[in-house]
């Protein structure tokens, strides 16, 4: 018996569980649906209210999505991007045997505000490329990302380069060494831009990324703003103590 009235664990931990276990397991795969909620009431002989509340945990974490008018599916598995390795987007689809690739909106140069000057260690107005793709999986879109470059920095960078990489631009044509980044990860929801861009609705869970990326004699490389689907990225870092 999956659901135990007389159990100290609320009902709808018990019927979260129950769901979450059969994804692990593989009963349930990204796309299926789930039965609906009077299926649940019935089939447990427990309240409706009880099952939404376990279904809505479920939909928070992103484990499942509501399709209006046609029922709850259970969503693709998140991406597990380490936090340790300063890598590229590029490199990390590649190492998952994932085929990336950019969607480029825009491509210019631009001058330097004071924020963007200081990041980059460079003075108020001095040119600096604006680059923001769409940086998709497997033809699915995951993130949106703003970078800022330095011009004299980053030597003959163009449109053509960005749609590949432009980490593996830096190292291998410019012969540059990257090697260190900070980075700081906030939680942001999808505006309506941000959505239509990454296909997914208003108010989307979002992570916001902004990175700053040095070479190995300290100079500032690039400034990146980022916003990556919470549906389909988790971060992990391994600490010690
Ligand atoms: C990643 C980096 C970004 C970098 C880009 C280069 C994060 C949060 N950001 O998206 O800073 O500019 O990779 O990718 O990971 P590329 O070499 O594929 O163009």
């Amino acid at each position: 018996m999956i659901i135990n009235k007389n159990s100290p664990l609320p009902i709808y931990y018990q019927l979260e569980s129950h769901i979450k276990g059969l994804i692990e397991q593989g009963a349930l795969s990204p796309g299926d649906t789930i039965p609906s909620e009077r299926e649940y009431a019935e089939t447990y002989q427990i309240s409706r209210m009880t099952v939404r509340q376990a279904i809505n945990s479920l939909v928070n974490e992103g484990l499942l999505y509501r399709k209006k008018g046609s029922g709850t599916f259970v969503s693709e598995r998140k991406i597990e991007q380490p936090l340790q390795g300063l890598t590229s987007f590029t490199e990390d689809m590649k190492k998952r045997g994932m085929s990336p690739s950019s969607s480029l909106l825009q491509f210019e140069v631009v001058p330097a505000t004071s924020f963007i000057a200081n990041q980059l260690g460079i003075r108020d107005g001095d040119s600096v490329y604006e680059i923001k793709r769409i940086r998709l999986a497997d033809n699915v879109p995951m993130a949106l990302e703003t970078n800022y470059l330095s011009e004299s920095l980053v030597k003959g960078l163009s449109e053509e380069i960005v749609q590949a990489s432009i980490y593996s631009y830096i190292e291998e044509n410019l012969g540059f060494q990257i090697t260190r980044a900070d980075q700081l990860i906030e939680a942001t929801k999808a505006s309506k831009e941000e959505a239509k861009l990454l296909q997914i609705p208003k108010d989307h869970p979002m992570l916001f990324i902004q990175r700053n990326t040095y070479l190995s004699d300290g100079t500032p490389l690039e400034l990146v703003f980022s916003r990556y689907r919470g549906d389909r990225y988790k971060f992990f870092v391994e600490m010690e103590r």
